[in-house]
């Protein structure tokens, strides 16, 4: 594990906070995570033989000359007591393989999605539903793309009003945060009810 000098060797060790970042292909994942990270992020781009195969071109994923084949991992610290760790899921569909190990022991998951390419998020949506893994929805705001309209995301998802649907601009540190706050309210607000109805 990464030890920055100034980190102190005594005290006990910060508890680990472990939160996705998924969606599909070209959705903004990367940026996300580089833009929380305090550290160098470590990224598993691959430079791809055919640009954005099988998106329609439209938005900044027809651009893309790289994708992420196995995972990205940032970190930053949310406190002296606890640390951020963030995963991000590669997008395409034949490195799904990889999700199981990458959602274990999360506290939950952001979909990050394209509002032009909503079918996009239909994987991640369905896997996090099936888990019962508390997740948001954020709609990443790309350069010439109207501000999305989140109802009608919500609709176009059949989402119910518990989980949060946000925008967010992922190369933008104070909006990032807003989404990651979302997260964290929901998975309260899951556990919460959990715990009322064991009670
Ligand atoms: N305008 C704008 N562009 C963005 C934003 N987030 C990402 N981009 C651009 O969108 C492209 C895709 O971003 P990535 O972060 O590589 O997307 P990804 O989801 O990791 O892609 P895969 O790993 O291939 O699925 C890049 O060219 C980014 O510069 C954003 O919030 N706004
Ligand atoms: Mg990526």
């Amino acid at each position: 594990m990464h030890s920055e000098s100034h980190t102190p060797t005594n005290g006990p060790a910060p508890t680990p906070v472990k939160i996705v970042i998924a969606g599909g292909f070209g959705v903004g994942k990367t940026t996300f995570v580089g833009t929380v990270s305090e550290i160098e992020p470590l990224n598993t781009e691959k430079a791809m033989t055919r640009l954005s195969e099988g998106v329609d071109h439209r938005g900044a994923a027809s651009l893309k000359s790289t994708t992420t084949v196995a995972m990205d991992f940032g970190k930053a610290a949310l406190s002296r007591s606890h640390m951020l760790y963030l995963f991000g899921t590669p997008g395409q569909d034949r490195f799904g393989f990889m999700w199981d190990d990458l959602v274990r022991g999360s506290l939950g998951a952001i979909v990050l999605v394209d509002a032009q390419r909503l079918d996009q998020c239909y994987p991640a949506v369905d896997y996090f539903e099936h888990r019962s893994t508390p997740f948001i929805v954020a709609v990443n705001q790309f350069d010439g793309q109207a501000e999305p309209d989140l109802d009608q995301v919500r609709w176009a998802l059949d989402m119910s009003e518990e989980t949060p649907i946000v925008s967010v601009d992922a190369r933008d540190l104070p909006s990032v945060k807003l989404a990651l706050m979302a997260l964290l309210g929901r998975t309260l607000a899951r556990a919460r009810a959990k715990a009322a109805a064991a009670a």
